[in-house]
């Protein structure tokens, strides 16, 4: 299997952890320049990032990976700041913790009931900058803590939406694209194997890379690190994993689940939120700009 690093072009499409949401919204393509980090950034890049095309929601890369978005003392300190959460036991994935930070959903409605409404401060300036490589803003934070036991099985997120990942701590193999069997799309998250999902690409996340997945399209999961001959602890405990996402009202009161959604106005107030944000009238928390 080939190791990719660099940009990576998958294809398929299909549901979430929750069976997503509705179908893909129209491109929002715009080319942008990202910005040199605010001077206040305890995480702000030394370099100027090079101007590039976002990502869409239902074109281009399925996924993209950013080495090093994070790296050097920013990395260490974000990684000590995230030892000082207090972690709840991921219900949904046994082993894994998990802290949830804004405004979440669950797979049937309502707000999860292990929900942090306000995101931490301590936080604000990497949101913002993973809203800037991303072109989306994200009004919910949810973070992972993984021991080495812990595997990520085979799934897709929400139709339509962008979720930037960024993993910090132990490195580890991210499966990407590829297939799984077709009677998985009904069973579980939790239920699926990860040996039958057969990626198309193994990207290796290294501490501070971002992987930004573009429209809920790209299959994904990972090994325990006993399976991972590219586990790399680097000298941490664990490995973090933060997912910057945006709950739309529609998906906060009735769910994730596609026949609940279609009808509703979700994909309009998903367009709605990426566009104002992509046009100025909205910050990385999907505030009104002053
Ligand atoms: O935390 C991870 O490494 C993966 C999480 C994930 O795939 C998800 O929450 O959709």
């Amino acid at each position: 299997m080939k190791m990719k690093q660099e940009l990576n072009v998958g294809s398929e499409l299909e549901s979430t952890t929750a069976i997503a949401a509705a179908e893909s919204i129209d491109a929002l393509d715009k080319t942008v320049a990202l910005t040199d980090a605010p001077e206040a950034s305890p995480w702000a890049p030394t370099k100027k990032k090079k101007a590039r095309t976002p990502k869409t929601e239902s074109s281009g890369p399925t996924y993209e990976h950013v080495s090093l978005f994070q790296s050097g003392d920013e990395l260490k300190d974000l990684y000590a700041t995230l030892n000082t959460f207090s972690f709840k036991v991921n219900e949904d994935a046994r082993g894994e913790d998990a802290c949830y930070f804004g405004k979440t959903y669950t797979l049937n409605g309502g707000p999860r009931a292990d929900e942090i409404p306000t995101i931490p401060e301590v936080l604000l300036p990497l949101a913002k900058l993973v809203a800037e490589a991303a072109q989306a803003p994200a009004n919910y934070i949810q973070i992972h803590r993984m021991k080495p036991t812990t595997g990520v099985h085979p799934h897709k997120d929400p139709a339509g939406m962008i979720v930037p990942m960024l993993t910090v701590g132990q490195a580890r193999t991210f499966r990407v694209g590829g297939t799984m069997p077709n009677g998985y799309y009904r069973m579980r998250q939790g239920q699926r194997k990860i040996e039958k999902h057969i990626p198309e690409a193994e990207i290796l996340m290294m501490p501070g890379d971002l992987l930004i997945f573009n429209g809920g399209r790209i299959l994904h999961s990972m090994f325990p690190a006993a399976q991972d001959p590219y586990f790399e602890p680097g000298g941490y405990e664990v490995r973090y994993s933060l997912l910057f996402r945006w709950t739309t009202d529609e998906m906060r009161k009735l769910g994730t689940r596609q026949e609940v959604l279609n009808g509703t106005r979700h994909t309009e107030s998903y367009r709605e939120a990426i566009e104002s944000y992509r046009n100025g009238l909205t910050d990385f928390l999907g505030r009104a700009v002053q």
